[in-house]
Order: structure tokens, then sequence, then C-alpha cells
């Protein structure tokens, strides 16, 4: 993490989340980083100084984020000053599969806590289901008998933090209403493309720390070649990634950039020290025609059987 010194005034490198534990600002993504993860996870974490790392069951490469893990252990970093975050998966959403399936991602981690488990998605799957789904294979999920599971696990010390990801304002109300722990962190897709503004303010209200996730558009909307970003870049002498990720930093969320190239990974973590000015702030959040990248609709919406016909339905029309 950027030291003391290498920060600006009122910049920090990690957040304060309700529970009173820390997330790193900047982590590490992994969906589809592919069997180099282990290599990336280390040079990561030893030499570009990342202390968070992102992955999910749903991500098939946690077996290798593990090998990286261990390898920056070895290298003499100590288990407690990382933030390692998985997710619970879609056809493990009921809550008789919530605690194995926690415990698979943290045999495949080699690890025997994560500071973080997230609902990845609030939609349940059969195991097997299509993508796009087939009839049947959609299922409405059992939010308060899962929560009460992902609630034991903080108990018995499995996880330090628990969270969901792809929430509504709607589906959030329903979870605030009957936690006993309230979620910690809610990721959600966040770029100047996307900025999500509705989450993030019930988030706020409730004292939610939120992730952005596909910081730089992920790769189907790179942001990066934005003519707007790349101006701002030009103009502070920054790369365009480093703009991206220092912009979700300013709005005050953790942010999680995926890259699977030593060079990138070690430039989005170069984030501290400067700031993006107000004005130029501003042209970022002007961007025009948001959209989300990650609509859900490929794995949740099926088209004549339901129960989710089109994607605006999986976020409860609040787009
Ligand atoms: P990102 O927005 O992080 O973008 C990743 C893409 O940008 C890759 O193609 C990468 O290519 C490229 N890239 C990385 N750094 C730079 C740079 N400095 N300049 C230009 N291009 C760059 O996308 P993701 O969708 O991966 O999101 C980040 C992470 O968020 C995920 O990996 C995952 O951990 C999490 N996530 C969570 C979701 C959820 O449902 N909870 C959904 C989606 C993401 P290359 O690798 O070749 O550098
Ligand atoms: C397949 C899930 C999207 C990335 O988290
Ligand atoms: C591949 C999963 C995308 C979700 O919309």
């Amino acid at each position: 993490m950027a030291s003391a010194q290498a920060m600006g005034q009122g910049e920090q490198d990690h957040f304060v989340l309700k529970s009173g534990h820390t997330i790193p600002a900047v982590g590490l993504g992994t969906w589809r980083a592919g069997s180099d993860s282990a290599h990336s996870v280390k040079i990561a974490i030893t030499e570009a100084g990342y202390r968070h790392v992102d992955t999910a069951a749903q991500y098939g490469i946690e077996k290798e984020v593990g090998k990286g893990l261990k390898a920056a252990m070895e290298a003499g970093i100590n288990r407690k000053d990382l933030f390692v975050t998985s997710k619970l998966w879609c056809t493990d959403l009921v809550p008789d599969k919530v605690r194995p399936a926690l415990q698979n991602t943290l045999k495949d981690l080699q690890l025997d806590y994560l500071d973080l488990y997230l609902i990845h998605w609030p939609f349940r799957l059969k195991d097997g289901a299509h993508m796009p789904p087939e009839a049947g294979e959609v299922l409405e999920f059992d939010m308060e008998g899962v929560w009460r599971e992902m609630e034991s696990l903080v108990k018995d010390g499995l996880v330090k933090d628990i969270g969901v990801c792809n929430y509504t304002v709607t589906k959030l109300n329903r979870l605030m209403r009957s936690a006993n722990v309230p979620p910690a962190v809610c990721q959600m897709e966040m770029h100047p493309g996307w900025k999500n503004d509705k989450i993030f303010e019930a988030c706020k209200k409730h004292g939610i720390h939120v992730t952005a996730y596909s910081p730089l558009g992920s790769s189907e909307k790179n942001l990066a070649h934005d003519p707007a970003v790349e101006k701002v870049a030009n103009k502070l002498n920054k790369t365009p990634g480093q703009v991206l990720i220092k912009w979700a930093l300013q709005r005050g969320t953790s942010v999680i950039p995926k890259s699977s190239k030593d060079e990138r990974i070690k430039e989005n973590i170069q984030v501290f020290g400067w700031e993006i000015p107000d004005e130029d702030f501003k042209v970022l959040c002007s961007i025009k025609d948001e959209k989300r990248v990650l609509t859900g609709e490929e794995l949740f919406v099926n088209k004549t059987h339901g129960p989710y016909k089109r994607a605006s339905e999986l976020w409860d029309h609040e787009d």
C-alpha cells in the first residue's frame, strides 16, 4: 500500500467497514484472469503492493489464486495483512449449501478464513443451468435463509465480513429488514459509463461500503479508449486506467481492476499522491449514454419462459 508520505491530504489507501475491519482501497480483480492468475496474484502482492484480492468460486481459478496467495505468504507477507474476497455462486444459493460452498472455496484458496464473502448475484440457478438459462433453471432464492447461514459463517470465524453484489435498492431494503449482521459491503458495476448512483446512495444511507467492479468498463467496453478519459489522462500525465481507478476512489468506493499483465497490475495501483481536479472529475462524470456492461441477461433471462423475461426485471426496473 502507498506510504503515508506518498499520499495526498484526505486520501485513503483503505476504507473502514461497519464491522471496524479495514478494506484496502485497491484490490486485484481475477475474473477471466485465466491460468496465469497464480503469477498475477503473487506479483500484485509482492511487487506491486496490493493487499486485496477479489475472486469467486464461479471464476474457476480459486486454486490458482490460492497458489498465488501462498507464494506471497512464503515471500513474507502475513495473512492478516491481506484482504481476500470470494463469492457464493448462484447454484449454491440455498441455506444448506452456503457452508459447504464456503468450505470448498477455503480449501481451494488454502485459507482458513476469508475477509469477505459475498452473494455473487441474487438469483438462484439450478445445478448445470445453461447460458442463457432454459425453462425452470432460474429460481427464486430464500434471501433470509441464505443470509442467516452467511451470518453463521461470521459467528464461527470462517469469514470476517459478509456482503452482496448486484443488488437493487429494493432487494437491499428487504435484506436490511431481516439482517442481524448487516452487509458490510455491496459490490456493484461502477465506472464513468455506469455510475450506478441509486444503489450507491442507498448504501451510503445504510453505512454500507461500496466496491466498484469493472472499473475500466470490463473488457467489453474498455473505457481506457474513451476520448474524455484519454484527455484527462494526458492532462494529468497519468494513464487512462489510472484515471478510471482514481475516479472510483475519489467517489469513495474501493475498486478492483483486473489485469493479467504485470505492467498494468503495477500501473493500476499507482493511484495515490495525486488527484483528479474537480473540473476533470466532472467531465468524467458527464460521459453520455450510461449503460451497464453486465446486465445479467445471458445468465438469468429466458425471454420465453421467464421468470425474468428481460434484463430490466433483474434490476427491479430501477435503472
Ligand atoms: P475491469 O474493468 O477491471 O477491466 C479489465 C479489462 O481491462 C481487461 O481486459 C484488462 O486487460 C484491461 N485492463 C486492465 N488494466 C488496464 C489498463 N491499465 N489500461 C487498459 N486496459 C486495462 O473488468 P472486470 O470485469 O474484470 O472487473 C474487475 C473485477 O471486478 C473482476 O475481475 C472481478 O474480480 C470483479 N467483478 C465482480 C463482479 C460481480 O458480479 N461481483 C462482476 C464483474 C467483475 P488485461 O488483463 O489484458 O490487462
Ligand atoms: C460470471 C459472473 C460475473 C463476474 O463476476
Ligand atoms: C458472462 C456473464 C455476464 C453476465 O451478464
